[in-house]
């Protein structure tokens, strides 16, 4: 009898018609052939093999370099379960509509089996997924992404528990390109894109999507989060879990080199995107890092601002619309120095200053995560790290200061979920709007958002030990558009007060968004950095707050009655406080 993988396999091959199916075993050799097929298609090449050995740089479709949010669909059969914030599709409708997009869509193709593990094998926290694809890229990736194959067949077995994801190229036109969640079904259907989001269906699609539904359902957390570990001299290592949108830090932050090594502050990476969280025995919150690779973004990346994800990429890493020098490196807008002469940009097109940059600005690079110099000894723990903080930012060139920490629990939920950022590169639309982003999930939470913050409260009841949650922006801008904080390896001057806080010390000032450091609590020694810009960086401005609870009130507004009242107590209560200020 036919297992339900193979039911399900045969029909995807049923409606697609791919001229033959191969299952993939997840060996080295077989990324190898991956590889062959895309240098034979000529939008694939190999980087120079003396300095980056086993390297290669892909060229997309250049409509195809993003994530497209317009384009993403949570189908269930009541509008209401996807909420206000995501676009939604009508199951059957989105079946039928799409579905006739897939149909016949990878004749002449190889339909490719990826069973998949998202999280360590021996963990059981983990989950498999199997994606069936059309295109050897989305199978590299997942090579270096996740961990697939046998090891998944394995731990399968003849059960029917897996997500499935059906993925097509299809004709990579995007007035025919969808990615589809239905989470009554756990299932995922994404058509019309290879771009990483898009198209790598166990990250955002099944980790983020489909997962926070299951979370909700079951009791656990489905978070855009990082998860590193910092270790304060003597050894200890205390870990943390930050949210942050897309393109806002959090590879960078999960991978830095510590300014303060020298005082004995390090940090360790356990995961740089994505977080499964579960209560664990000892009453704190515990993380997994369900992916096995990074898939990061390059531009910004250089020996100044990270040099552990420069070593990383030396090595074994797949790189996306970034620019290849004459030496036949690759080369981004940020890596330090300026453009070698005789480049060739992301297009394939010879690079000159008038074409802009010479590197998609969301051009990025795939590394297996062990690669990283920084990688912690407990990133495949299979019981998870237990989370002593929380912390949530965004990008913003004004409003939001370096740091703060919420009042409790309920508080700091309120805090994520009224969030900010400037959007950026990382998916298609304008860059640099200001959007409220709750908990750096918009784009990805797979149901109501006014449910999840509702989740979010119903775990800090159920946590013995709710942990602190803080707010974070590197990105405040002073009177001439520079960033007013040096930021990178230097952010862990703000991992330290944040760890300080946790343990019950830590200078801190009473304000009506909540505590700021004090000047004396920052550890500063070694930082050139103006009492003018540590003043404004800190600097909570009632006038800029008051705007601020207008538009958060508005975003709010959206969910109607089904907001948890503790959120709208939450607005209240921060509105009253600056009353206060004002009138005291
Ligand atoms: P996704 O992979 O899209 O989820 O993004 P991410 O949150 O991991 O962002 P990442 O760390 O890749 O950073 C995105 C961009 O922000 C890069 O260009 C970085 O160089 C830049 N960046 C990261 N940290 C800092 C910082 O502390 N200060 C400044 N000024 N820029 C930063
Ligand atoms: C993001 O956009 O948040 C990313 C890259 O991490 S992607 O995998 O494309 O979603
Ligand atoms: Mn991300």
């Amino acid at each position: 009898m036919a297992t339900p993988l193979e039911s399900w396999v045969e029909e995807a091959a049923k409606l697609t018609k791919p001229d033959r199916v191969v299952y993939c075993d997840g060996s080295a050799a077989e990324y190898q052939r991956m590889i062959e097929l895309l240098l034979r298609a000529g939008d694939t090449f190999t980087l120079n093999e003396k300095t980056y050995p086993n390297c290669y740089l892909h060229r997309s479709t250049v409509n195809d370099v993003a994530r497209t949010e317009h384009l993403t669909f949570i189908c269930t059969p009541d509008k209401d379960e996807a909420g206000p914030t995501n676009n939604w599709m009508d199951p059957d409708a989105a079946k039928h509509k799409v579905g006739a997009l897939f149909d016949g869509a990878m004749r002449g193709r190889t339909m490719y089996v990826v069973p998949y593990i998202m999280g360590a094998v021996s963990s059981p926290i983990s989950k498999v997924g199997v994606e069936v694809t059309d295109s050897p890229y989305v199978v590299a990736s997942m090579y270096i992404m996740s961990r697939m194959g046998n090891v998944a067949m394995e731990r399968l077995g003849s059960s029917g528990e897996f997500v499935p994801g059906l993925h097509s190229l299809g004709d990579l036109d995007p007035l025919r390109r969808y990615i589809l969640h239905f989470p009554n079904e756990r299932l995922i259907w994404s058509i019309g894109s290879g771009y990483g989001g898009n198209a790598l269906l166990g990250k955002k699609c099944f980790a983020l999507r489909i997962a926070s539904v299951m979370a909700r359902e079951q009791g656990w957390m489905a978070e855009h989060m990082l998860i590193l570990g910092l270790e304060a001299p003597g050894g200890k290592v205390t870990y943390m879990a930050a949210a942050f949108p897309s393109a806002c830090g959090k590879t960078n932050l999960a991978m830095m080199v510590s300014a303060l090594q020298s005082q004995g502050y390090r940090v360790w990476t356990v995961g740089d995107d994505i977080a499964w969280m579960r209560i664990g025995d000892d009453g704190y919150l515990h993380a997994i890092n369900p992916e096995a690779g990074f898939f990061g973004v390059a531009p910004g990346t250089g020996m100044l601002t990270n040099p552990n994800v420069m070593e990383a990429l030396r090595k074994n890493t797949l790189f996306t619309n970034v620019a290849l020098t004459a030496e036949h490196e690759p080369w981004w807008e940020g890596i330090g120095g300026p453009p070698p002469a005789g480049m060739i940009n992301w297009k394939g097109e010879p690079w000159e200053p008038s074409k802009g940059p010479a590197a998609h600005p969301n051009s990025r690079y795939t590394v297996p995560a062990l690669q990283s110099p920084s990688i912690s000894q407990k990133w495949e723990a299979p019981e998870g790290v237990p989370i002593s903080a929380f912390i949530f930012g965004g990008r913003r060139a004004r409003v939001a200061p370096l740091v703060y920490e919420s009042f409790d629990w309920q508080h700091g939920v309120f805090v994520g979920a009224t969030m900010a950022s400037e959007t950026t590169a990382a998916a298609t639309g304008d860059v640099g709007v200001t959007r409220r982003d709750p908990m750096a999930m918009l784009p990805f939470c797979g149901y109501n958002m006014a449910d999840y913050f509702g989740h979010w409260l119903e775990m800090g009841k159920r946590i013995p030990h709710p942990r602190k949650i803080f707010h974070v922006n590197w990105f405040r801008k002073g009177a001439d558009g520079k960033f007013l904080w040096p930021g990178y390896g230097e952010n862990v001057r703000v991992l330290k007060w944040i760890l300080e806080r946790v343990e019950g010390r830590g200078a801190a000032q009473e304000t009506p968004i909540g505590y700021v450091p004090a000047k004396s609590g920052l550890t500063l020694d070694g930082l050139k950095i103006s009492d003018e810009a540590l003043n404004e960086l800190l600097r909570v401005n009632p006038a800029d707050w008051e705007n601020e609870l207008e538009d958060s009130k508005q975003f709010l507004s959206k969910f109607g009655a089904r907001l948890p009242q503790e959120i709208c107590e939450e607005h209240a209560k921060l509105s009253k406080r600056f009353q206060h200020l004002v009138t005291a």
